[in-house]
């Protein structure tokens, strides 16, 4: 039985995360993901949209998922390759080199990321449609309201 290990914030569950997932649950026969808790993504200094509970939901449910449970810190590395008896840690190439003194303990791979996606962009591209459609508002008020004075 091969298990590997990764972390993530995953907040908006998108395709990169999906793909990663399945590409390190492909590398063993099970697979385990610490979730980023609330409180150590203000420490990573991420915002998520959803909450601990949600994302760890979303990643659980799963088919690739065996396991989810909360990262706290960046040191639980360690202890939760004992304690899961951990084979392959593995993470995206945004953290190449990062975590290569868990090399003591278990394989470590840096997987590729998806391009062309990511929360960051997927929020500023919302937050983007909020300002344009509340121009496209204000655009049409104000030709109600030149219409308005058109006939006073
Ligand atoms: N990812 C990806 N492709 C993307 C976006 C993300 O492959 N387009 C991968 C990341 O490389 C990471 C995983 O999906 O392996 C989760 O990404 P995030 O939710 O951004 O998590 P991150 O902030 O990288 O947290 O202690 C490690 C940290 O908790 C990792």
């Amino acid at each position: 039985m091969k298990t590997v290990l990764t972390y993530g914030t995953f907040d908006l569950f998108h395709v990169g995360h999906l793909n990663m997932l399945q590409r390190l649950r492909a590398m063993g026969d099970k697979l385990i993901v610490g979730v980023s808790s609330d409180t150590f993504n203000e420490i990573k200094g991420k915002k998520s949209l959803y909450s601990y509970d949600e994302r760890a939901q979303i990643v659980a449910a799963l088919s690739c998922v065996d396991e989810v449970f909360p990262e706290n810190n960046w040191q639980q590395k360690q202890q939760d390759i004992v304690e899961y008896a951990v084979d392959i840690f593995g993470i995206g190439s945004d953290w190449q080199g990062k975590f290569d003194e868990l090399e003591d303990l278990c394989q470590v791979v840096y997987l590729p990321r998806t391009p062309t996606i990511s929360t960051t962009e997927l929020k500023k591209s919302l937050s983007k449609v909020d300002a344009d459609s509340i121009l496209q508002i204000k655009q049409g008020l104000d030709s109600v309201l030149n219409i308005v004075k058109a006939i006073e």
